[in-house]
């Protein structure tokens, strides 16, 4: 970095992905488009540049500039983009690099839909940074600064929609690309075994699991969904509809995560007749992002321990949202509260060493002997809501649980 770029971005304004040991080595191990976004002239070119060089093995810097694509309030944000849009689609489809960053103003919420779009069908986690010069909202200075000679008028007319915070539909933990194929193997292990064991077959009632023809029964296709990129969310935010969730973005606590790498510990494993999910046990540090009302939010009635609600998603029947996850597994934590502690009605191995417990109405619990450890990235999901993929994954049908 040269010393006038020091100076613009001093080591403690400087985001975690750069900074950070622990969160450069999970960044290396996920797959990543970043969106610098700001005005012309605030300093995105000099830190998507610093990102290019920390990762310079697995990095792919993408600059709106070298297309020639002037920055400005456009009706349709097509044309101008074709090429670039080219080359982004080649870099995702030939896994190019698995850290994309693309350096434009980002002032278009229609051309920021295509990224998220984009992001979504290659499984890239998005992370949206802005440079924290002191003038980036300042257009007079600005005018002077950006070598596109843009006019007082035309930087005024791009600032509106960069002065306020993007918000997205939720934040939180997005797991590293390859914890995450871990966690999915270990998931399918998970729903192999249970569907498996005599305990399991025995208590299932009528319709429960998709049970109709018990000879048949299939969990992974049971539970049809899974989310595109698995996730722990701390708040959901929709776009910023929800009441506070403003003030969320705006804590320090979540500024100076975003971005950054954070190893989370899974206790349990669950599955119920509308989820499968695991248990999240947050550390401390981890606390400090989760909003205070998480679990009121769904159990309004009850006082339950902040961060019991935290898990991710790994599954849901057909037409349940992954919203109901963390209800399910709030569910568990009452009864536990309540003195019940589920009937033991076994052990599992290998991958998914434990023991299960069972919770009657078809509340299944796995216990794990050794925590699950995985790498994830804080930041937020921008794009549409309900994007899923099938339970099976990529790699086509895993062995059925077949009921003999
Ligand atoms: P999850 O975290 O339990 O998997 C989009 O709906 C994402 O936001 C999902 O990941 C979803 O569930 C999470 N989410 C958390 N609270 C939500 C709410 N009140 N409504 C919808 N989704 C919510």
């Amino acid at each position: 970095m040269s010393s006038q770029a020091s100076k613009d971005h001093p080591e403690g304004q400087k985001p975690p992905l750069l900074v950070d040991d622990h969160t450069v080595a999970t960044v290396r191990e996920s797959k990543i488009l970043v969106l610098l976004r700001g005005l012309p002239g605030s300093g995105k070119s000099t830190l998507a540049k610093d990102i290019e060089q920390k990762y310079k093995d697995t990095s792919r810097l993408i600059s709106a500039d070298q297309y020639e694509i002037k920055p400005a309030v456009r009706s349709s944000s097509g044309g101008d983009y074709a090429k670039l849009d080219a080359d982004l689609t080649t870099c995702f489809e030939k896994r190019e690099a698995s850290l994309v960053i693309l350096d434009d103003t980002h002032h278009d919420r229609e051309r920021l839909d295509k990224l998220f779009d984009m992001a979504n069908e290659y499984h890239f986690a998005v992370v949206v940074l802005e440079p924290k010069t002191p003038w980036r909202l300042d257009c007079a200075q600005l005018k002077d600064r950006n070598h596109w000679k843009l006019s007082l008028e035309e930087l005024k007319n791009l600032r509106p929609t960069l002065e306020k915070d993007l918000l997205p539909l939720y934040f939180g933990w997005f797991l590293a690309k390859r914890d995450e194929d871990y966690l999915r193997k270990t998931s399918h292990e998970f729903l192999e075994q249970l569907g498996n064991l005599k305990a399991f077959k025995k208590r299932l009632q009528p319709c429960m699991f998709g049970s109709e023809d018990k000879h048949k029964l299939d969990l992974m296709k049971y539970f049809a969904k899974s989310p595109n990129i698995l996730h722990c969310t701390s708040k959901f935010c929709d776009y910023g509809k929800i009441v506070g969730s403003e003030e969320y973005a705006q804590q320090e606590a979540v500024k100076k995560a975003y971005s950054k790498g954070y190893t989370l510990h899974l206790s349990a494993l669950f599955a119920t007749p509308r989820t499968v999910g695991a248990q999240v046990e947050l550390t401390a540090d981890q606390l400090l992002l989760w909003p205070s009302d998480a679990e009121k939010e769904v159990m309004p009635k009850d006082t339950l321990p902040r961060g019991s609600r935290a898990h991710i998603t790994l599954g849901t029947a057909a037409d349940v949202q992954d919203v109901q996850t963390g209800i399910d597994l709030l569910e568990f934590v009452k009864l536990q509260q309540s003195g019940k502690e589920g009937e033991n009605l076994g052990e599992m191995s290998g991958s998914v060493a434990g023991k299960v417990s069972y919770y009657d109405n078809g509340m299944w619990m796995l216990n794990l002997s050794q925590k699950i450890e995985v790498r994830s990235i804080f930041s937020g999901y921008y794009g549409k809501p309900g994007v899923s993929v099938p339970l099976r994954g990529k790699k086509g049908i895993l062995n059925q649980c077949q009921i003999m």
